[in-house]
């Protein structure tokens, strides 16, 4: 049987209805940027609306012990396909990463009903792959995969608005977080799984290519380094009585630019959070906090630059009587994908006659935690000169609708190849 051809224009404008309905503003917390998270009413007002386009598909809809939303054609207990992605958003987001994965995923679900092809598929949204509500990435996933202990979704993960724990949430939400280990068997009848997303980067668009096939993520470290000094008044003290937090904190900065361009094999860093205490224009810093987010594709070099950068604050710390401190949020491993379903994701794009790039994705994603388990791959759609997490972000419809129509390809060859073994 040949791939399936769906509607590419009609796919393109329910694509395009769908980003735009969610991009309003009983989706989002912030007139400026997208900003939904766990466990807020515009987030659960998102997973409603999902919930309702999947049922009037005649999908069974259920949400987790936590919150990952699955819609699914098949009863349990039968092997499905999945697909999926996220549906919060970064704190200062764009209406198309992670939602456009949902979207698609969705549309992937209306082209097999319309095209009467009856693919057992089973969709997943994960919760809080943005860490918005919690500081934490990809947490639904990990919760999933396992990644987690209890004490941390009892103590230690907690809301960013009011530091509160995880666990306290997800149960004034109406979920029940006792029964997080039960979260792992949303991927029990799993036999593959594929998630589009935007590319978050500019190659795609800089080389003119509409698809990008991803054979392995980027892993990554989060973490934190305080720095302790002494806040004392910003004109009565002598300069070499001070112990000035933020200038430790700014030579660490720099040292992790040079350590993550020094470490090479695709190694980056940055420090996108920096908070100082008390803050005030007239006191000086007497404790800053700088966040580390270091990836790569090269797990060993990842983590030697964090060691090294760990170091090198503590040392810089203690020349000028002060002292640093190191704190893991989390690390999730450089993560390869499957070479069959990349290898099917390949053969359906180039049946559309577009060209693509095989890729590595920089940008984490929750096919990192369904990896471990489930043969996984990613299809990359271009955004607008690469941006993201921000609400300048976008990105073509068309492409998406482009992107089913292989991804759909993809599904329906891995179907027909284990028919016939
Ligand atoms: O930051 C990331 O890699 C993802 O977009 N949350
Ligand atoms: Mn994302
Ligand atoms: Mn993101």
């Amino acid at each position: 049987m040949s791939t399936p051809t769906i509607d590419r224009e009609r796919s393109g404008e329910r694509i395009r209805r769908d980003v735009q309905t969610l991009a309003g503003p009983e989706y989002t917390l912030s007139s400026e940027a997208i900003r939904r998270y766990a466990y807020t009413d515009v987030y659960r007002a998102t997973l409603d609306y999902f919930t309702r386009a999947w049922q009037e598909l005649g999908f069974t809809v259920t949400e987790d012990p936590i919150g990952n939303l699955v819609a699914r054609n098949r009863p349990p207990g039968e092997p499905v396909f999945g697909v999926g992605s996220h549906c919060d958003s970064n704190r200062n987001g764009g209406k198309w990463d992670g939602t456009l994965g949902v979207v698609s995923a969705l549309e992937v679900c209306r082209c097999n009903a319309e095209l009467g092809l009856d693919l057992p598929l089973q969709a997943i949204s994960f919760l809080e792959e943005e860490g918005s509500g919690f500081g934490q990435m990809v947490l639904g996933s990990r919760i999933v995969a396992g990644r987690v202990s209890e004490q941390e979704l009892r103590e230690r993960i907690r809301a960013i608005d009011d530091g509160r724990p995880f666990w306290e949430h997800a149960e004034e939400a109406g979920y029940n977080p006792e029964r997080w280990q039960q979260c792992a068997h949303i991927l029990d009848d799993l036999t593959g799984w594929i998630e589009l997303h935007i590319e978050q980067a500019r190659v795609l668009q800089d080389t003119g290519r509409r698809l990008g096939v991803v054979n392995a993520i980027a892993g990554y470290v989060h973490g934190d380094i305080t720095i302790t000094g002494r806040a004392d008044h910003a004109g009565a003290t002598p300069m070499d009585m001070r112990r000035d937090s933020a200038v430790v904190a700014g030579e660490a900065i720099i040292e992790l630019e040079r350590l993550a361009r020094a470490a090479r094999s695709g190694t980056v860093g940055t420090v996108g959070e920096i908070e100082v205490s008390p803050g005030l224009i007239n006191a000086i810093p007497g404790r800053t906090r700088i966040s580390l987010d270091v990836r790569g594709p090269d797990d060993d070099a990842v983590h030697q630059v964090v060691r090294d950068v760990d170091q090198f604050a503590q040392r810089a710390a203690a020349e000028r009587q002060m002292t640093a401190t190191y704190g893991q949020r989390q690390t999730v491993p450089a993560t390869p994908l499957d070479d069959r379903l990349v290898a099917a994701l390949e053969a359906a794009a180039a049946e559309t006659g577009e060209q693509f790039t095989t890729m590595i994705s920089g940008a984490a994603h929750d096919t990192m935690c369904v990896a471990e388990r489930v043969p996984s791959a990613m299809l990359f759609v271009p955004c607008r000169d690469g941006l993201s997490h921000t609400p300048e972000e976008d990105a073509d419809p068309a492409d998406a609708a482009l992107g089913v129509q292989v991804m759909l390809g993809a599904i329906h060859s891995m179907a027909r190849r284990s028919a016939k073994s």
